[in-house]
C-alpha cells in the first residue's frame, strides 16, 4: 500500500476508534440484570453437559412437511469496513461479484451441499447487527441477530422438533459475523448444527462496535440477552484447557456443532495488534480438543475472503463434500464438551458416575 494512503487509513482508523470509544456503553450491572431474565442458564456448553435434550419417543415423530427445505444455511456477514457506520452493515456473503463470474461465497457452500444430495436448500443472510436496520450501503432493510433467532425458532418448530427426518442447519460467518453465529449456536443448544464455517473469525473491536446497540436491544429493549453478553465483551474471556490465554468466543467451536471449519488469513495491516484483520487463533473445542475441527490459512485477504468465491471457499466446499452428511446421533454434545469417561464410568449431568452394568 502506498505510504500516503496508509497514513490516511491510520488517521481514519484513529478517528473511528475514538468515535467507537464514545458510543454509549452497557454497564456491567445492567447487562447482568438483563441476563437474569433468561429462562434457563442452559445458554452455554460451558455449563458442562448439564443440558439434557428432551427425547421424543420415535412413535410420536411426524413426517417433515412437503414444503420444508432439506437444509437451511444461516449466514452472518461481517462489519462493513474499518471506518464505516456500524448501522450500514449488510449481508454480502450471498452477493455475487462480477469479477468472479457472479459466484458468491454462499453459492459455493450451497453447491457443496447440493452435491451431497440436498435438493431444497434455503439461505438466510444476516448482517452484523443486533436487529433489523436500514443499511446505506445495500440501500435496503437488513436482517440482524434477532431475525436470525426468530427464523431459527420457526425452523425448529415447523421442521425440526418431533420430525422424523428434520431439516438440517448450517452456520456460516465472516469476520465479526462469526461472533453472532457463535452466539446463535450457543443459545440454541436444542439444535444440532451440521457445520459451522468460520471465515477469518475476528473478535477485535466487536464489543466496541456493538455494545451500544446491544444495550438498546437487550438491556433497554424487551429481548433476552444472549449468553454470554450479560458478562460483557465475549472476546478473550473463555478459559479453555491447554490454552495460555482466554479464548475469543468465535475461536471456540460450540458443542452442538458437528463439523467446525475455519479459514484464517495471515495478512496484517496493523502490526501492533495481530488480531486486527486476521484470525490468528486456531479453533478448539471448549474441552481443549480439536475433535471435528479443521482449518487452513488463506491466500486471500480478509475482505476478499468474504466478497466472492475463491480458493479458500473451494477448500470449504471440498471438505463439506468429503465429510458428508453427519449422523446426529453419533455426535452428542457431550462428546465435544468433556473428555471420554475412564473405563467403568459414564457421565451423568456432567458428573462421572460408575457405569451401569
Ligand atoms: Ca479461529
Ligand atoms: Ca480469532
Amino acid at each position: 500500500m502506498p505510504h500516503r494512503s496508509r497514513s490516511l487509513l491510520l488517521v481514519l482508523f484513529a478517528v473511528a476508534a475514538l468515535v467507537a470509544a464514545c458510543a454509549p456503553s452497557a454497564k456491567p450491572a445492567d447487562l447482568a440484570r438483563a441476563g437474569t431474565a433468561r429462562a434457563t442458564s442452559s445458554g452455554s456448553p460451558l455449563d458442562g453437559i448439564g443440558y439434557v435434550p428432551s427425547t421424543v419417543p420415535e412413535t410420536a415423530l411426524r413426517q417433515r412437511p412437503a414444503d420444508a427445505p432439506d437444509l437451511v444455511i444461516i449466514a452472518f456477514s461481517g462489519h462493513c469496513g474499518l471506518v464505516c457506520d456500524t448501522r450500514s452493515t449488510w449481508s454480502y456473503l450471498d452477493h455475487a461479484s462480477e469479477s468472479t463470474g457472479g459466484v458468491a461465497v454462499l453459492d459455493g457452500i450451497k453447491t457443496a451441499y447440493e452435491h451431497l444430495g440436498f435438493g431444497d436448500i434455503e439461505v438466510f443472510g444476516v448482517s452484523s447487527f443486533a436487529t433489523s436496520h436500514y443499511s446505506s450501503i445495500s440501500g435496503k432493510i437488513e436482517q440482524g441477530y434477532l431475525q436470525a433467532q426468530a427464523y431459527l425458532d420457526e425452523v425448529k418448530a415447523a421442521w425440526i422438533d418431533g420430525v422424523a427426518d428434520p431439516t438440517r442447519v448450517v452456520l456460516v460467518g465472516h469476520s465479526h459475523g462469526t461472533v453472532w453465529a457463535s452466539l446463535l449456536a450457543m443459545n440454541n443448544l436444542d439444535v444440532t448444527f451440521d457445520s459451522f464455517v468460520a471465515l477469518d473469525a475476528i473478535c477485535w473491536m466487536w464489543w466496541n462496535k456493538h455494545k451500544g446497540f446491544i444495550k438498546d436491544t437487550f438491556v433497554d429493549g424487551p429481548w433476552t440477552i444472549p449468553f454470554p453478553l450479560d458478562n460483557g465483551d465475549p472476546c478473550g474471556t473463555l478459559t479453555v484447557p491447554g490454552q495460555k490465554q482466554p479464548m475469543n468466543i468465535n475461536d471456540v467451536v460450540p458443542a452442538n456443532v458437528i463439523f467446525g471449519l475455519e479459514v484464517r488469513t495471515s495478512f496484517r495491516l496493523f502490526s501492533l495488534d495481530p488480531n486486527v484483520l486476521a484470525d490468528d487463533d486456531v479453533n478448539v473445542r471448549i474441552n481443549g480438543s480439536s475433535s471435528n475441527v479443521w482449518g487452513i490459512t488463506a491466500q486471500e485477504s480478509h475482505s476478499s475472503l468474504g466478497n466472492h468465491y475463491n480458493r479458500s471457499i473451494s477448500w470449504v466446499a471440498s471438505m463439506l463434500q468429503a465429510l458428508g452428511v453427519p449422523d446426529h446421533g453419533a455426535y452428542p454434545m457431550s462428546s465435544f464438551v468433556l473428555p471420554p469417561p475412564p473405563a467403568g464410568f459414564d457421565y451423568s449431568q456432567g458428573e462421572l458416575v460408575p457405569a451401569t452394568p
